[in-house]
């Protein structure tokens, strides 16, 4: 047994995602019994090159009762670009949305800041936008327009470029508490088996969607090839669960 390596590259990240590593980690400890979910062997920890700099990917998984695969990912290019992706996969046989997030900065400057809860089957449930409309209230200096296939994300999506250390401290809160508000109502959600067909439909549309992310592609592509930046998209970032 190789002892896992640890984390550490957060350390070196911009302080908005070093800030949401940790509240994502404390915030999955306060409301969920996580178990470990196995990566692809070599998919772990990941070292390639793009454009001469050096791209790391750090990524840490675990799975519940509730939740197929948890998925925090921390990726920084040289010091250029610095990475927060997180989704959580609820398992098929519970009619969860998929809560995801995603920082990208570079240069001391995070450019994107979005997290959402999307539903898979019709619209969000009415305990999340009762809990969901306070926090709407909030506003940024630069919203940012979604792209062409966001056609995914709910009303309460929120996409914007923070514009002071402020910002990024008060978006940091919201995606904590989108995430607070998801882990309880995860664990206070019945199973639906009857409904596993319509989740896991809704669920390959949302990764297919996603996989249309064609700059997060291309850092991927340009950094490990064509052929291996498809299967992590497919495999590690958005796998489509099994029928
Ligand atoms: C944008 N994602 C981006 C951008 C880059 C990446 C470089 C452009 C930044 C900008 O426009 O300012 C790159 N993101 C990555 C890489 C990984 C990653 C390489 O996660 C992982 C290795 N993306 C997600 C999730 C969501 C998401 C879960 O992974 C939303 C829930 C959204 N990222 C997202 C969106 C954009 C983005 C909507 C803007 C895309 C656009 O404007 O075209």
């Amino acid at each position: 047994m190789v002892a896992p390596t640890q984390p550490s590259l957060r350390d070196q990240q911009h302080p908005m995602i070093r800030g949401l590593a940790d509240r994502i980690e404390a915030t999955w400890q306060q409301y969920l019994d996580l178990s470990p979910y196995r990566l692809p062997e070599d998919l772990g920890y990941i070292e390639g090159r793009l454009e001469g700099e050096k791209l790391t990917i750090e990524n840490q998984c675990y799975q519940t009762l509730q939740f197929r695969k948890l998925h925090l990912e921390l990726a920084r290019v040289g010091a250029n670009l610095d990475i927060l992706h997180c989704v959580l996969f609820p398992r098929p046989e519970y009619n969860l949305p998929m809560f995801g997030c995603d920082l990208v900065g570079g240069r001391g400057q995070i450019s994107a800041a979005i997290v959402d809860l999307s539903p898979v089957t019709g619209a969000l449930p009415e305990p999340y936008t009762t809990a969901l409309d306070p926090l709407s209230a909030h506003t940024f200096a630069e919203e940012r327009d979604l792209p062409g296939w966001g056609t995914i994300f709910s009303p309460y999506c929120r996409f914007i470029r923070p514009a002071s250390p402020a910002e990024e401290t008060a978006f940091v809160d919201l995606i904590a508490a989108y995430l607070a508000v998801h882990c309880q109502q995860a664990i206070a959600t019945p199973a639906t088996p009857e409904q596993t067909a319509a989740v896991l439909a809704g669920q390959r549309h949302y990764c297919e969607q996603q996989q249309k992310n064609d700059k997060t592609r291309r850092v991927l592509e340009k950094a490990f090839g064509d052929a291996w930046a498809e299967r992590y998209m497919t495999t590690v970032l958005f796998d489509l669960p099994e029928a």
